[in-house]
């Protein structure tokens, strides 16, 4: 897969270091810029070129996957409203799936000039170096990674409780705006968990194997393991907090 890595590498030169204006608008805060679909249109040709056989589920294009043969599935810009403001905190995200589980996964920021990636069974790598979801500090000194679900203001209620109730339990809050960049910031020890209420499967497919194979135990709002063909509320963090987490969550849904 180094060589999917390096396509990652090349079509992350069609995000302009500057702001990129905004092509069109999903919803509020929701955009698609011309380097999404720059880095969507290049990616597909380069791995349709080189797997043929291989479906392709991307954000920024209308599809439906066929999940019975292998399918890639991107994000091509995760983290488009930080782009868009040229906050330097995005990234392309992209999973193969295959045989009932994702097998690869990348996450590519190159604003940092970090990748992520992993293989089922192989680990978790920043850059070529191991990494582990090991935060070293228990729930009260721990930082944590909260999504804000954006696109769903409806919601601001429930993430204004969680924040309370994170706040009051953990050492810090962070939030990052990539849900992607948020699953490695974990596997990476750099925060003891991620959550969010809702994301789509091009946000977290990588992002979560990343995760599980830095050791990160993860699930959804109910505990239950994710299924990344699907959109899901997750939670991923340092085994020694999981727990601890997903009662603050559960506490909340009660409400
Ligand atoms: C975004 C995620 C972010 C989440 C947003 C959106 P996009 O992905 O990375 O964490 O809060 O709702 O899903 O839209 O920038 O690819």
């Amino acid at each position: 897969m180094d060589q999917v890595l390096a396509l990652m590498r090349e079509a992350a030169s069609r995000m302009t270091g500057a702001a990129c204006p905004a092509v069109s608008r999903k919803g509020r805060g929701n955009f698609v810029t011309q380097a999404d679909l720059a880095v969507q249109e290049f990616l597909r040709g380069a791995l349709q070129e080189r797997f043929p056989d291989y479906g392709f589920f991307s954000e920024e294009q209308e599809n439906q996957a066929d999940f019975s043969r292998p399918v890639w599935i991107l994000d091509p810009i995760d983290g488009t409203a930080n782009f868009v403001a040229g906050y330097g905190h995005s990234a392309i995200s992209l999973a193969l799936y295959q045989e009932g589980a994702v097998s690869f996964g990348a996450v590519y920021n190159p604003f940092s000039g970090e990748m992520f990636h992993a293989g089922r069974g192989k680990g978790a790598f920043c850059n070529g170096a191991p990494i582990r979801a090991e935060h070293g500090a228990a729930l009260p000194d721990a930082l944590i990674e909260l999504g804000t679900m954006p696109y769903y203001k409806d919601r601001a209620a429930e993430v204004g409780r969680l924040t309370e109730e994170l706040l009051l339990a953990a050492g810090d809050i962070r939030r990052g705006g990539s849900a992607a960049l948020a699953f490695c910031y974990t596997a990476a020890g750099r925060t003891g968990a991620m959550l969010e209420g809702l994301l789509q499967p091009w946000d977290y497919a990588a992002g979560l194997l990343i995760a599980e194979e830095a050791g990160a135990e993860t699930g959804d709002w109910a505990g239950r393991p994710l299924d990344p063909r699907k959109q899901s509320a997750v939670l991923a963090a340092d085994k020694r907090i999981f727990a601890e987490v997903l009662a603050i969550i559960q506490k909340i849904r009660k409400e």
